[in-house]
């Protein structure tokens, strides 16, 4: 069976993680980051790709183009886009492609603004609070998701 296609999105300020504030969001990089849902996916027998932008537009471009990749699944930690962005709602909601969102920190226990999500009724789960760990749940719940469709 050809294996199950996973694009990871990763919205602003993403890039610098590892390098400013790991009090809030741990000490591993993105690229380290990238490279344990690579090696999760090797073992799943999952395709991965991934993606970083400071840019809504960039996210938005980069879901549509999914569609014509028929990417099976997309896990997305659209960082501070979560609690405002209509537009990549409406770009997962068109796609059509499963999703999940993941958060490094627990954003339940943080500012109020935080607490409200554009995204996560629409997601298959949401996983927030474990740090890079988050990601790696949720390419395994994703997974699980996609296969037992
Ligand atoms: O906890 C998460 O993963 C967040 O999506 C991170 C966003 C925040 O706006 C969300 O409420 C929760 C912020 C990402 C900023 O990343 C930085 C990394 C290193 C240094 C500064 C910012």
């Amino acid at each position: 069976m050809k294996p199950l296609q996973i694009l990871v999105l990763h919205g602003p300020n993403l890039n610098l993680l590892g390098i400013r504030e790991p009090g809030h969001y741990g000490v591993a990089t993105l690229a380290e980051i990238n490279q344990q849902l690579s090696e999760l996916a090797d073992a799943l027998n999952l395709g991965i790709s991934n993606y970083q932008s400071n840019h809504e537009g960039g996210l938005v471009d980069r879901i549509h183009h999914a569609v014509t990749e028929k990417i099976d699944g997309i896990v997305i930690n659209p960082a501070a886009y979560t609690h405002t962005s209509i537009a990549l709602r409406d770009a997962l909601l068109a796609s059509n492609i499963p999703f999940v969102e993941v958060h490094l920190s627990n954003v339940h226990k943080r500012e109020a603004f935080r607490h409200k999500s554009m995204l996560a009724d629409a997601a298959v789960g949401v996983v927030a609070g474990f740090g890079a760990t988050s990601y790696t749940m949720a390419l395994r719940g994703l997974n699980e998701h996609l296969l037992n469709r």
